[in-house]
């Protein structure tokens, strides 16, 4: 108990430091954790979700308030929630990584987060971090700015709408995971979702309840607020007759861009303004689409979720007869589902509102291979007997702990030896097609002191079976210095860096066929995982923990755990069913 108090007395001095004092507020929620069915697709189908709902609970606040969030597991499922893009100075305990920060919290478990919001203002999410059940356990984490003088830093706009979208998914999620871990990497949902419904071009959805309509006056400014909640697609967002105006991602703000189509990978988010200038009297396609790489890799069905944006008439003048539209809504052109290119110029256009100091000696050069290959049961390498396909980070699948959380095993100078050490750099070449090789699964970090300068350049494959990777990282956020097609370059591709006003994210799209290069300073200790977003990735290895010492003061040092932490003997069985 002592420590408990300690840790947050502790927390809250520094949220009162940071906050200047005044007015921050504490932000209190109660997540109830449960199955329910609900009904899509002309099919009622069991479901865990947060407080009934799909999306969950949007969680409100503004830059420096602290978050309480009451987590009552009454699911079958061992759980955590992970509060995604969320800085958490000093606080990794809260940060709710399956096995890499906390064990979950069983069922008939409660478990209460404590957070504060610093220095950050858009849109965040939160979600499951366990298996796969982030599908339906997630909702957007919505930071204004403080009360006073600074604010939005566009014009106010009349209203803020949140977009999440997802997939939904009829398999059983933690089986779903199950069958990820034996190598079935090609598992889809049965639908693309916005908000929680898959809209008009499904059957039995085509109430107007169920299909996404958004009722805009005309002449306003509307924020919307888009998540990407998707375990498996990069997706292109576009409202017919419509442009977007992009101001934030990852709760970051970004130059104003302007722009016809949003690109969001899964673990992304992205503030928009829709400025509502179309003909008045008309009715608009929102339709959300699934990029998927072309062949030889594997094809799936196209996934469309489709909304309406109808303007509702403020009191214009009559209109006259001519100008009288169809009710049919507008559609817009979509992407063609294989083309990366829109893809490629939105984050290509993407850079920072204010200049940043950036930091230029680099001090850790790392350089992740992101690829997949075959693991042998038997081990050994002669691998007749495979097998299952894995996904890598410089031919390492990494695997979970299953008894001991990492921050745990750090924290207690406790990091077994089934540990390892992630190589810095890739044992394969990229540039030329080949079959799958062997690889090996293990636990592997990558240790870093305090106030180290880290320059990561990812790389997709580059082979004709290539995809993107969305990597995330977890409790800090990087500045995204390039990206490019092809095979990384040093040579070349170091003089295209913007050390200027580079992007901040929490996220990083490595493009199909490509690279992207990234740079931040560890300045929060604790384990920090460093993860692909889309399920079939990180699920099957596309991952590595990094290991951020304490640094040389108090206020540098991570604080001891919580006092109720869950502790856990299996998490595998945990997973399942208990
Ligand atoms: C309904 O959902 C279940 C899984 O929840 C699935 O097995 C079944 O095929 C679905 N039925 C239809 C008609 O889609
Ligand atoms: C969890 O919280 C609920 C509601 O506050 C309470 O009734 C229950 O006793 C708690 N369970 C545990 C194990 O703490
Ligand atoms: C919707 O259902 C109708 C009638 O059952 C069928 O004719 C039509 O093909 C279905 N449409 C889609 C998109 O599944
Ligand atoms: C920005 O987007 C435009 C097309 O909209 C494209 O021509 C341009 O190359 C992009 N810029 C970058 C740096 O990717
Ligand atoms: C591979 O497994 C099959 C049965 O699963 C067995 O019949 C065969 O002998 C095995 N081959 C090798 C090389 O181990
Ligand atoms: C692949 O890369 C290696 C080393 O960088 C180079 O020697 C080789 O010519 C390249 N092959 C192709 C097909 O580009
Ligand atoms: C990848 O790891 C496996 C298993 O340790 C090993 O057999 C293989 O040679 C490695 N591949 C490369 C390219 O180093
Ligand atoms: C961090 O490192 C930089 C550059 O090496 C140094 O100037 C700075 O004083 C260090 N800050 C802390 C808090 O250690
Ligand atoms: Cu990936």
């Amino acid at each position: 108990m002592a420590a408990t108090v300690a840790f947050f007395f502790f927390a809250a001095i520094l949220a009162a430091a940071a906050a200047g004092g005044g007015d921050a507020a504490l932000v209190e929620h109660t997540f109830i954790v449960s199955q329910v069915r609900l009904n899509r697709l002309c099919n009622d189908t069991l479901v865990t979700v947060v407080n009934g709902q799909l999306p969950g609970p949007t969680i409100e606040v503004r830059e420096g308030d602290s978050v309480v969030v009451h987590v009552i597991n009454k699911s079958p499922h061992g759980l955590t929630i992970h509060w995604h893009g969320v800085k958490l100075q000093l606080n990794c305990w809260a940060d709710g990584a399956g096995m890499i920060t906390q064990c979950p919290i069983r069922p008939n478990n409660n478990f209460t987060y404590r957070f504060d919001i610093v220095e950050q203002e858009g849109t965040l999410w939160w979600h499951a971090h366990v298996a796969s059940l982030r599908a339906t356990i997630h909702g957007a984490l919505i930071i204004r700015p403080r009360p006073g003088p600074s604010s939005y830093p566009f014009p106010k706009p009349e209203k803020e709408i949140p977009i999440v979208i997802g997939e939904w998914w009829e398999m059983d999620l933690v089986e779903l995971d199950m069958r990820l871990r034996n190598g079935n990497l090609f598992d889809v949902p049965r639908a693309a979702t916005i908000n929680g419904q898959t809209g008009d071009l499904y059957n039995c959805s085509g109430a107007i309840k169920e299909s996404n309509i958004l009722n805009v006056e005309h002449g306003k400014t509307y924020l919307l607020r888009i998540v990407n909640a998707a375990l498996n697609s990069e997706y292109y967002l576009k409202i017919a007759g419509h442009k977007f105006t992009v101001v934030g991602a990852d709760a970051n703000y970004v130059k104003p861009y302007t722009t016809d189509v949003i690109t969001i990978a899964p673990g992304e988010t992205v503030d928009a303004l829709l400025v509502t200038d179309a003909h008045p009297g008309g009715r608009y396609y929102m339709i959300a689409m699934a990029y998927q790489p072309p062949k030889p890799a594997k094809q799936f069905p196209l996934f469309l979720s489709r909304g309406i944006v109808q303007y509702y008439d403020n009191n214009a003048s009559p209109r006259k007869e001519e100008e009288a539209l169809p009710n049919t809504p507008m559609a817009p052109e979509m992407p063609d589902q294989h083309d990366a290119v829109p893809s490629f110029y939105f984050y290509g256009n993407l850079t920072s509102l204010q200049p940043h100091p950036l930091p230029t000696i680099v001090d850790e050069r790392l350089f992740y291979a992101l690829d997949a290959g075959y693991f042998c049961r038997e081990g050994g390498s002669s691998c007749q007997n495979v097998s299952n396909i894995v996904a890598t980070i410089n031919n390492v699948s990494f695997q979970l702990p299953e008894t001991t959380p990492l921050l745990q095993a750090h924290y207690y100078n406790n990091m077994k030896s089934g540990i390892g050490t992630l190589p810095d750099g890739s044992p394969r070449m990229f540039n030329y097609s080949m079959s799958l090789a062997p690889t090996s699964k293990a636990t592997s970090v990558r240790k870093l002191r305090y106030n180290t300068t880290v320059e990561i350049v990812f790389q997709s494959p580059v082979i004709a079976d290539s995809y993107s990777n969305p990597m995330h990282l977890h409790g800090h956020d990087f500045f995204v210095l390039a990206q490019g097609f092809g095979k990384f370059d040093e040579k070349k591709d170091v003089k295209t860096y913007n050390l200027v006003d580079p992007p901040v994210r929490n996220t990083v799209h490595v493009p199909i066929y490509g690279w992207a290069a990234i740079r931040f300073v560890t300045k929060n200790p604790g384990v920090w995982y460093l993860h692909c977003h889309y399920g079939h990735h990180s699920s099957t290895g596309m991952a590595v923990a990094l290991v951020v010492e304490n640094g040389p003061t108090l206020d540098t040092t991570l604080p001891p755990p919580p006092a109720d932490f869950p502790s856990c003997d299996n998490y595998i069985s945990m997973l399942a069913n208990e």
